[in-house]
């Protein structure tokens, strides 16, 4: 995947009217949204046809996917056919939960991501002791999207030395979470970016100051 201006808008709204505006304000600079469960559980998974009919994105759908293999192959199957380009997958699970989802997407010609470390606080507490085994063990069965947190840039820059410079990284945790856009594309491809956006009375704006912060 290819992300204009090296940004992800992370769409976390929870009303239509609202998402709309966020969308027709923002899509000019950007070609990827990542939605997850605050919008396709206000909206309905049929949102995510019609962001794609009505605008010229990928979608990236964030469901941490975190069952066992038969179910994420189900979980993985359907999201895919309402239409989202990926799915965000958690590692944790083990091999095979991952692989099934790896299986499943493969299918349809389409992406995971596989989810290492994440960007919150309470994460080191259960993940960070594993989060590197997990993208070790991601690279093992070959995937080569991976999502990495902006809040901790020395594990994301691990994260990177262990997937390779030829794997994608997309990255949270930018803006509100505290992350910097600019610090963290020194090893990330693309920043996930949600509130700092849609929050902002201008989302246009708040996004163009993100990305000329980013330019050299
Ligand atoms: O580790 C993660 N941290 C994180 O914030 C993994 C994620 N998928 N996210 C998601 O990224 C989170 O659910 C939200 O959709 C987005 C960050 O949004 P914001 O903090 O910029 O509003």
């Amino acid at each position: 995947m290819k992300f204009k201006n090296k940004i992800i808008l992370a769409l976390d709204t929870e009303e239509e009217k609202e998402t709309y505006n966020v969308l027709n304000d923002v899509t000019e600079h950007l070609n990827t949204i990542k939605i997850g469960y605050p919008l396709t559980l206000s909206l309905g998974p049929q949102i995510i046809k019609k962001i794609k009919e009505e605008y010229d994105v990928q979608i990236i759908a964030d469901f941490k996917v975190a069952d066992i293999d038969a179910t994420n192959e189900k979980i993985v199957t359907t999201t895919l056919n309402w239409g989202a380009d990926a799915i965000i997958v958690h590692g944790f699970t083990g091999e095979d939960s991952v692989q099934a989802c790896q299986k499943a997407a493969q299918k349809q010609n389409k992406e995971i991501f596989l989810l290492t470390e994440m960007s919150h606080p309470g994460a080191d507490k259960f993940l960070k002791p594993v989060s590197l085994e997990i993208a070790k063990m991601g690279v093992e069965l070959g995937i080569t999207n991976y999502v990495a947190p902006a809040t901790k840039l020395d594990r994301l820059k691990k994260i990177r030395e262990i997937v390779g410079k030829d794997s994608t990284i997309i990255s949270p945790g930018v803006g509100t979470q505290g992350g910097s856009a600019k610090q963290t594309l020194k090893y990330a491809n693309a920043a996930i970016i949600g509130r700092s956006i849609y929050n902002s009375p201008k989302p246009r704006e708040a996004l163009e100051d993100i990305i000329n912060s980013i330019k050299d």
